[in-house]
Formats: C-alpha cells, structure tokens, sequence
C-alpha cells in the first residue's frame, strides 16, 4: 500500500501520524509528491492531485484525510483511533471534523496569502481568521483532553494547532490558550509526531 503526501500538507500528516500510531509502517509506503505540480505519476493514481491519497493493496484510492484515518484504523490489528463504543466513537468524529475546519480555515488564509497582490481578498482572510480564534476558544473550552489519549480526534487537533505554528505564527494562539500550547507541547514529544514533522 501506498500514501502519497507532502511534508508541510497538515491533511496528510494526520494521515501520516496515523500510520505510526497504528504501527502500519511495514505495510505502507510513504510516496513524497507534489500535488500542485500534478505530476502525471500521481494524477494516474489520484485525479483530484491533492495530498494525502491512500492506495489500497487491492488498488483500491482513497482520499481525504479523515476517510484514511478510518481505513488504516480498520486495517490495523489493534485499531483504536476510533472507538467502538458509540458514545466514544462520536466524541472522537465531532472532535476530528471541528478540528478539520480549523485546519480548512488555516489553509485557506496560507494559500490566500500566495495570490498576487492585485487578487488577493483581505475580507475573506480576516472572516477565516475570525473563525480560526472563535474555533480555538471553542476547543479550549469544551474539548476534554485526556491525558495519554492519542486518537482520530485528538491527532487532527495536534496537526491543526501545529500548522498554526508552522505557518501562521501571527496568529498569538498560545498565549490565549495555554492549555492547548502545553497539550501540543505534550503530544509532540510522541514518535509519531517527531516523525513527521513539516520541516
Ligand atoms: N479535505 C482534504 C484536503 C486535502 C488538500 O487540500 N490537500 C492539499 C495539500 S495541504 C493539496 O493537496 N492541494 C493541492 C490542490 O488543491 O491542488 C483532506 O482532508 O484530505
């Protein structure tokens, strides 16, 4: 099997934590692309070209990043990215998905920030920026952290609050949020965090 993903995407590295989490890495090949070059290699295997994209043994493709997380945690022997129980199960979905639009947010305000001066569109970067500090002091104080948790949940927020640091160090997170700062600083110490870090 094989994952297609780049090292700054935050949407493939949940995939790619997700890999050392479940200790999957014998089974599936890492496969560095870049999806905005298109390269004729990668839009064979994955037409929409973006980051990360799983190829299944069977050849079957599966894209977005929370529908991988729940492949491989059915792949693995001892999967517990997402609970069985159902009560356990939704919390950890409802976590990831909350997390996945702060991720959204924080990807559009990078990739806004590339266009041409003369086609950029400042109202729709601070309306993402409104919801990327309404989401974080949403998360601070609502989310649950448990301590030695690492699941579905828990790795999109981990990856999320990471792009934040990698690429929109403006934004002063940590200082607002030191509950969310000192949980990051926890998580990161795991090997599956070391591993994949943007740079
Ligand atoms: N919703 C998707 C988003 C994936 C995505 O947009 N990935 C970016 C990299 S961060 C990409 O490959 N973009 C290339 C493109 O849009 O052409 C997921 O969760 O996997």
């Amino acid at each position: 099997m094989q994952l297609f993903f780049n090292k700054t995407s935050p949407y493939a590295r949940k995939a790619r934590v997700a890999v050392f989490e479940l200790a999957l890495e014998q089974q599936i090949s890492f496969v560095e692309v870049d999806p905005w070059a298109e390269p004729a290699e990668f839009v064979t295997v994955s037409p929409l070209s973006k980051v990360p994209a799983l190829l299944l043994a069977d050849g079957e493709l599966v894209t977005e990043s929370d529908t991988i997380l729940q492949v491989l945690d059915a792949l693995a022997p001892n999967g517990q990215l997402l609970s069985e129980a159902p009560a356990q199960r939704r919390d950890a979905l409802a976590r990831a998905a909350l997390c996945q639009g702060l991720i959204d947010a924080s990807f559009i305000t990078v990739i806004e920030a590339r266009r041409p001066e003369p086609q950029r569109w400042p109202d729709w970067v601070m309306r993402q920026e409104r919801a990327i500090a309404r989401t974080l002091a949403f998360i601070d104080r609502e989310f649950r952290l448990v301590p030695g948790r690492f699941d579905a949940g828990d790795i999109s927020l981990a990856c999320a609050l990471a792009y934040l640091d990698f690429r929109l160090s403006h934004i002063l997170w940590r200082e607002l949020h030191p509950r969310l700062a000192r949980w990051l600083d926890d998580v990161s110490t795991r090997p599956s965090m070391i591993a994949t870090r943007p740079a």
